[in-house]
């Protein structure tokens, strides 16, 4: 019995999965965000008028942190920015989906790409009369910016859910994919958040700041268990599941995504290499590799819109499948 879901699972979730659970902190408003999930997937799936069910998306974005004491001082970190996810969720709603957007807090956000990042107010100026105006040049992003976010927003296309460690990515993620069971194969994962392989379990962390009077530091980290297993056999089976792979070695990155789609049976692993990550990325499929790029001849082109694209219609050749 996995007594998260108050269901009975057939494959029982694998003890460090779900030991990983058992002992993470408490997700802070969990019923919250099980209740905005839930009401965003029925109305995506039963959209006004005589619309079709949308389909669903949920992409993950940004890193993970791993804290090391409980009170958290101190975290372990990586260098996603959330371009990716921020830029992908756009092109999703463009191509009808609906999309569960899982950032991480602080990284970039849809639709805000042509603002100035530093400093945001240097966007506004406060006139005579106290009234907040969009400063020159930036009246026409700004305009945009806000019109095409509030419009996901208000069309019930664009639920927005943050998070700052491995522990609350995971479990939300869990709640994101048990809400999404039931769309069957209209449900797609696409996640390019950048996951800690590694965490300090909450039981053994220190509860308080780490001294340094102490001498040297020795922690021990252990693995994050690999939970895209659980996603694909028990969390939402039916789903289009495409995985990232980020390598430096170009050396053993399709190699690695090769094997990350037989592992964890992925539709697609997406292999990019840091350095040239906003340029090209590899799609690995069953009996593919296929190099997307930016297109080169565009100034504000990005790699993001060729690889939706195409995914898009991978997606709809597998609902269609599905069908039959
Ligand atoms: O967030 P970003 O735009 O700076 O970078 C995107 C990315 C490299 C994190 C993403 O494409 C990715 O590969 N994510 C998975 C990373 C991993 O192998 O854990």
């Amino acid at each position: 019995m996995d007594s998260r879901n108050g269901s009975v699972s057939e494959t029982p979730l694998d003890a460090e999965i779900e030991s990983f659970f058992d002992s993470a902190p408490p997700l802070k408003d969990s019923a919250g965000i099980i209740k905005k999930l839930k009401e965003f997937i029925e109305y995506n799936s039963t959209p006004p008028g005589k619309g079709s069910p949308r389909r669903v998306v949920c992409v993950t974005s940004g890193g993970t942190t791993v804290p090391l004491e409980q009170r958290c001082v101190r975290y372990i970190d990586n260098f996603s920015s959330g371009h990716r996810g921020a830029t992908s969720t756009e092109y999703f709603i463009k191509a009808g989906y609906a999309v569960i957007f899982l950032y991480r807090r602080g990284t970039f956000q849809p639709y805000c790409q042509s603002l100035p990042e530093d400093p945001l107010l240097e966007c506004f100026e406060c006139s005579d009369d106290s009234t907040i105006q969009v400063r020159q040049p930036h009246t026409e992003a700004v305009k945009r910016a806000v019109s095409d976010h509030h419009a996901a927003i208000a069309g019930g296309h664009l639920l927005k859910l943050p998070f700052t460690t491995i522990f609350e990515y995971l479990q939300i993620l869990q709640s994101i994919a048990m809400s999404m069971k039931d769309l069957g194969s209209l449900a797609v994962f696409y996640l390019a958040a950048a996951v800690s392989d590694f965490y300090v379990p909450w039981k053994s962390m220190a509860e308080h700041k780490i001294q340094s009077a102490s001498g040297p530091l020795d922690m021990r980290l252990v693995q994050v268990p690999k939970m895209l297993s659980a996603l694909k056999k028990e969390w939402a089976p039916m789903a289009f599941c495409i995985s990232f792979k980020l390598e430096t070695d170009s050396k053993i990155l399709l190699e690695k995504a090769e094997m990350a789609l037989k592992k964890y049976r992925m539709h697609m692993v997406v292999a990019n290499e840091l350095s040239t990550r906003k340029e090209e990325v590899t799609v690995v499929t069953g009996n593919e590799k296929i190099l997307v790029c930016r297109d080169k001849t565009q100034a504000d082109s990005d790699v993001e819109e060729p690889l939706i694209e195409l995914i898009v219609g991978r997606h709809s050749a597998y609902v269609k499948d599905s069908d039959l």
